[in-house]
């Protein structure tokens, strides 16, 4: 492990009434989240989906890219993408959402990409099923993880590293995980994983390794800092946690009538209004959406789109409406997906130290007003 001094801020949870820092603020600057609007589209415009690099945008020709297989396996492969788009092409509809999402509206904040609840996108991935490729390579019977590198590299708390993760065997063997070569119909664009990105149906951003150069077999489990140190669930510095995987549930609301500029409050006009939104879970599919208008104290059911037929649309969100009878006032609209799992959103707010899979109800304050 290489460590390089001096140069990575330490871990750390914001002071109480502490603002954002001009490093929250450079990070958010470069990981855009989901204009809210943009819930609208079933297939997010790629410019519109969110984005979250820890590194820089590696430069990668995908004319000379290569992609290795190796490690616990029976034959060594390597692959340039004319060899990966000759392989069976399978297109799935999949919403990715950053493990992080909410974690600025966490009280006491963890210091981090600090991601209000927009951290989500749906996207259309092209590409061919990694299972297959592996069993060509043939697994070793004691295959344990699968580690997939990006060619990105920095330093994170003070580690140098190649952006690498792990993956269990039986996850990386399902048949709905893609090496992904195009996104919405056309060639990846740089910052989502160009020429060639893992995708993970289900699971958090985290997995969905981007500029992908190399995946390896491993006898053991992974124990880089990405699986080991980054993306776990810890209640305190020294609780070593349980790795974050799936994605909870969790239901938005496109924000209904226009903004404020600043403090994007919502203006509506008084009448029968339409709420809507969009709901998903990577744990199981989505059954019930219920809405509030007071914060979360009470709910009625909203009603949820029929649930894609197509099961290559599995893995995406759902929309989901909500009559609303407008009438003049402050209002704090919010909606809450429950899953086949049993699973649902917290209006307390739960807390871990990184500030992950946390699904808080979001708040969408909107004044009603008479006059037109
Ligand atoms: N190589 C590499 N892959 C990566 C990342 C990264 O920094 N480097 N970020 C991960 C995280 S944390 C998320 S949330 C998703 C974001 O994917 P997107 O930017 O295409 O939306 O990519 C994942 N894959
Ligand atoms: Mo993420």
């Amino acid at each position: 492990m290489t460590t390089v001094d001096g140069v990575s801020l330490p871990a750390r949870l914001a002071d109480p009434d502490e603002g954002i820092s001009i490093e929250e603020l450079g990070l958010a600057a470069r990981n855009h989240a989901l204009p809210l609007e943009a819930l609208r589209y079933d297939v997010t415009p790629v410019g519109l989906h969110y984005l979250l690099i820890h590194y820089d945008i590696p430069d990668l020709d995908p004319g000379k890219h290569l992609l290795t297989v190796d490690g616990r396996v029976d034959h060594q492969l390597t692959l340039d993408l004319a060899a990966l788009r000759a392989r069976p092409r399978v297109t799935r509809r999949v919403t990715l959402e950053c493990a992080g999402n909410g974690r600025a509206l966490l009280t006491p904040r963890p210091i981090s990409q600090p991601w209000l609840s927009e951290a989500v996108g749906t996207a259309e991935w092209t590409g061919t099923p990694l299972a297959p490729l592996l069993r060509e390579a043939g697994l070793a019977p004691d295959a344990v993880d699968v580690v997939f590198t990006g060619a990105d590299h920095g330093v994170e708390r003070g580690v140098e590293q190649d952006y690498r993760r792990g993956l269990p065997v039986a996850e990386a063997l399902r048949e709905e995980v893609l090496l992904a070569y195009e996104m919405n119909g056309a060639p990846l664009l740089p910052q989502h994983g160009a020429p060639l990105r893992l995708v993970v149906p289900g699971w958090y951003g985290m997995a969905h390794v981007k500029w992908l150069t190399r995946i390896t077999v491993l006898d053991r489990e992974f124990d880089g800092y990405q699986n080991a140190v980054a993306y776990r669930l810890r209640s305190s510095a020294d609780d070593p946690g349980v790795p974050v995987t799936r994605i909870e549930p969790r239901a938005l609301v496109q924000p209904p009538g226009f903004p404020d500029f600043m403090s994007r409050t919502r203006v509506v006009r008084a009448g029968p209004r339409v709420v809507e939104g969009r709901a998903w879970s990577g744990h199981a599919p989505v059954t019930a959406v219920e809405a509030t208008t007071d914060g979360g104290v009470t709910w009625e059911a909203a009603t949820l789109d029929p649930a894609g037929s197509d099961a290559d649309a599995r893995w995406a969100w759902r929309r989901w409406r909500y009559e609303w009878p407008a009438t003049p006032g402050r209002y704090v609209l919010g909606a809450r997906a429950t899953d086949a799992s049993g699973r649902t959103q917290p209006v307390e707010q739960p807390w871990n130290r990184g500030g992950f899979a946390n699904n808080l109800v979001q708040r969408v304050e909107v004044v009603v007003t008479g006059d037109a």
